[in-house]
């Protein structure tokens, strides 16, 4: 059976498919290159449907028998399944196919990673295990039995609760209607950490983390993690776990970070796996974030789910928008919204920039695997927290009572999801809809007024066109805003201005002296602010703003112009932004942790994409230079205070991953990530050598490759921790990312040479190839070196892992940015992978989409 040949898929054309599941039974004979499936499938006409064709997708399947009712049929294979002939009343279909995990290197559907078999099946999946309606509006109750050597595979898992097992079988039945892509099986020689949870209601809900034999000592974090969400979600949405046991596995060839299938979610490994030896405060932040993010979908994704793929973000937007509530609850609000903000510029705006632009809820695509992507989550998230700012805290809780009671048990739309929000507000969000249906990243210009007694803003919005939409429309853009007086005191309290015309006014009465406003407080909208102010009012903002989001923005504004001015006037640095940060690093009222977000700057990409937009073109060599000279300028500038600021930060006792030690370690690393310009390495070799936990180890290592002093700590590092697969993967990573722009691809091709580096290891695939393109100055180096280094690869790597090679060609997208010479030579890679023959559907839409650019 082929795969399904390209083409185009509209939201336009979606009709409900001519038949109810009403029931599923699986069998499972496994084994690693011929696995055999039984379905039996009870069908009945859907009374809702005009197309009565009875069609099920399948691919890479050999069918073995067919029987409808009891009786064999033959059914016609066609283009991506098969066709036949059924009866107009109920019947039953059954088959048995073979399929062979072994030889399944796409991670799709039913594969085997270090001799575990698993599955993945969202989106489209299931289609290579058996032959089914594979849509998500078509939900079934699946009962499941998996057979299997019991040495070698003695742990078989699936969705729901366990029936039975005994030697070499197990069964398994999930209550809860789910579409296929939710289906998952597991089964290997495995090892569970595990604990239980009562529900609020008083159901116990055994729980268990399984992992490989050695990395049980790696899942306490998890699983505390796993009882906080589960605990978070009944107080915040009141909303409880339904089944008696939820089962998560670790696997470490997983494309995605993880998969929320019902009762059995599966986590690339390092999205769970955590000790403070071998994980960073980073990794855990992470991993409670995943897991969190896994769970919340029972809800929102599993128990209400998608109509339809275009639907995608009605799951995403929601379930990544509750994981950051949770997350800002458990850690620190405003930490947690400056690195959203930070991430979505960094790779939400540059995806709605440019040739792979799109809308929340797009109306087109070929492959829906490219479609799990910045826009749809992120932005899909901030889509979310603008409705809730506009409606308010208790309309949102509200609507989201009513949608969860409206739609349980439902495949739904966003046009479900909105009139929720109308039905309990009363509110009419007709324009507010183009959030998902118009792409691009608004643009807001904000001009002040003031005439001795009123103050106002006037404001402006504007789209610029993106691929398939030159026209744009007004959209409803929450400002939100505070004013200040001249002493930093708060005048006007932060409010949500409603921008929905392209230009629209707003007064302030009763200001005997002039305000001074605060804007987007929080971030309140996805959206780049324009507002013409100068370096001191910027400096009084970073003293004194009252929202911790614009009080960092304002430094970060400072920062950015102080970069463009070197850039592109070869200005020296701005001292208003050095003095009011050292001002801010001294401060022990704030927040380590947001102190250390302080600290930063604008990564070198976000200036190339800032200084494209005003009409220049960047030079990468340039921004190089200019980033690492304000970092010096940095240390120089805190020089007599920067031993202090490291002494201080230091954590005594038993490590802790929570927000506060964490904190304060960040401060502390980026203390001594400027100490080592000043000192050589001195403080960093100290900190290697008596580092009892990967943050230090690792911020240690990364400061002595900077300061050209890496190598024997690199050999170190590799000989502590050769076995273990996740802390190999810092080190190749590592070792790309601090490279020198010119040495930059010669270092990945090395590593690429390294008996540990495995192509077909998506994690270890990402650590060399991914971080290269995430090395601006490396990736972007004159030579071209590392564009044709990443495009070998990447042909290398498409008919093994079509859905990784996609994804990482987005590294290209943002070509069009750059000078005619660089252009060119991405332009040559482009093209020389779009002529591969046979080049898979997922990389062919990609570069396709990137070279109309
Ligand atoms: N739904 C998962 C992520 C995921 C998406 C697609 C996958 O394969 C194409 C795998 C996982 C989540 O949001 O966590
Ligand atoms: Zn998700």
């Amino acid at each position: 059976m082929k795969d399904a040949a390209p083409q185009t898929i509209y939201l336009k054309d979606y009709s409900t498919f001519g038949y109810i599941v009403e029931h599923v039974d699986l069998t499972f004979k496994l084994h690693p290159t011929a696995t055999r499936v039984l379905s039996k499938i009870r069908f009945a006409p859907n009374p809702d449907a005009t197309d009565r064709r009875f069609f099920l997708h399948g691919e890479q399947l050999k069918l073995i028998s067919a029987k409808i009712d009891g009786k064999a049929v033959a059914p016609e294979m066609v283009d991506g399944g098969l066709q036949a002939d059924v009866p107009d009343t109920a019947f039953i279909w059954e088959a048995e196919v073979e399929i062979n995990p072994a030889a399944n290197t796409a991670l799709e559907g039913l594969y085997m990673s270090n001799g575990m078999y698993c599955t993945q099946c969202e989106a489209e999946g299931f289609r290579k295990i058996t032959f089914y309606p594979d849509r998500p509006d078509v939900m079934a109750v699946f009962d499941v039995r998996v057979e299997a050597d019991a040495n070698n595979t003695p742990v078989m898992l699936s969705n729901g609760n366990g029936v039975s097992k005994g030697d070499g079988f197990a069964t398994w039945s999930d209550p809860w209607p789910k579409p296929a892509y939710l289906f998952a099986l597991v089964a290997g020689n495995l090892i569970a950490h595990t604990d239980q949870f009562t529900t609020k209601s008083g159901t116990a809900v055994d729980l268990a983390i399984w992992v490989r034999p050695g990395d049980e000592g790696k899942c306490a974090f998890g699983m505390e993690a796993l009882k906080k969400s589960m605990t978070w979600d009944e107080e915040v949405y009141g909303r409880e776990y339904d089944l008696d046991e939820f089962n998560i596995v670790a696997v470490d060839d997983f494309n995605m970070g993880a998969m929320e299938n019902k009762g059995l979610n599966i986590f690339n490994s390092s999205c769970v796996l955590a000790s403070p030896e071998t994980a960073t405060d980073g990794n855990f932040e992470r991993i409670e974030a995943i897991i969190a993010h896994e769970y919340f979908h029972n809800w929102t994704g599993n128990r209400i789910t998608c109509r339809d793929w275009f639907q995608l973000c009605l799951k995403e937007g929601l379930t990544v928008f509750r994981d950051a509530q949770f997350t800002a609850d458990m850690r620190s609000e405003p930490v947690k919204r400056i690195d959203d903000v930070i991430a979505l510029r960094a790779r939400q705006f540059p995806e709605d920039q440019g040739p792979l632009s799109h809308a929340v809820r797009p109306e087109s695509f070929q492959e829906i695997n490219n479609f799990y992507t910045a826009t749809i989550y992120e932005k899909g998230a901030e889509v979310i927290g603008m409705l809730k700012t506009l409606v308010g805290d208790a309309a949102y809780a509200k609507a989201l009572d009513l949608y969860f009671e409206r739609h349980d048990g439902q495949a739904c739309t966003i046009e479900d999801w909105i009139k929720v929000f109308e039905d309990s507000t009363g509110r009419d969000l007709t324009q507010f809809k183009l959030w998902y249906s118009q792409s691009g990243t608004p643009e807001v210009t904000v001009r002040e007024e003031y005439n001795g007694e009123t103050f106002t803003l006037h404001l402006s919005q504007k789209s610029a066109p993106t691929p398939g939409q030159d026209e744009k429309h007004p959209q409803v853009i929450p400002v939100a805003v505070g004013l200040l007086n001249t002493d930093g005191e708060e005048v006007q309290p932060t409010m949500a201005l409603e921008l929905s015309k392209a230009e629209q006014s707003f007064s302030f009465e009763g200001h005997t002296t002039r305000p001074i406003p605060s804007v987007l407080r929080g971030f309140s909208a996805p959206v780049i602010l324009k507002q013409d102010i100068d370096n001191a009012r910027r400096a009084f903002l970073l003293a004194h703003d009252t929202d911790p989001f614009n009080r960092w923005e304002a430094g970060r504004d400072l920062a950015r112009d102080s970069l463009l001015g070197t850039i592109l006037e070869g200005a020296p640095h701005n001292t208003a932004y050095l003095d009011g940060l050292k001002a801010l690093l001294c401060d022990e009222t704030l927040d380590p942790a947001y102190r250390a977000l302080m600290l930063g700057q604008p990564s070198q990409s976000e200036l190339a994409g800032i200084i494209h937009k005003m009409g220049h073109i960047p030079d990468p060599a340039a921004i190089h230079t200019a980033s690492e000279a304000l970092r010096d300028a940095k240390a120089r500038a805190f020089a007599d205070m920067l031993p202090d600021l490291y002494a201080k930060n230091q954590v005594e006792g038993p490590f802790s991953p929570e927000a506060g030690p964490a904190g304060k370690r960040s401060l502390a690393n980026a203390a001594l990530a400027l100490v080592t310009r000043l000192d050589g390495g001195a403080t960093a070799s100290q900190q290697y050598a008596h580092a009892d936990n990967m943050t230090l180890q690792l911020a240690a290592l990364s400061a002595l490759i900077d300061a050209g002093k890496g190598a024997s700590a690199l050999q170190a590092f590799y000989d502590q921790w050769q076995s273990d697969r996740l802390v190999m993967d810092k080190w190749f990573s590592l070792q790309v990312m601090h490279a020198k722009p010119e040495d930059s691809a010669t270092v990945a091709r090395t590593l690429t040479q390294h008996a540990d580096f495995e192509m077909k290891n998506p994690n270890r695939f990402r650590s060399v190839m991914g971080v290269l393109a995430m090395n601006h100055a490396g990736f972007h180096h004159q030579s071209g070196a590392a564009y044709a280094l990443l495009a070998d690869w990447l042909i290398k790597l498409d008919p093994i892992n079509p859905q990784t090679t996609a994804r990482m060609c987005s590294a290209f997208q943002t070509w069009k940015r750059y000078d005619a010479h660089r252009q060119s030579l991405i332009k040559e890679q482009l093209e020389r992978i779009a002529t591969q023959s046979n080049l898979s559907r997922d990389t062919s839409e990609m570069v396709g989409r990137i070279l109309d650019a």
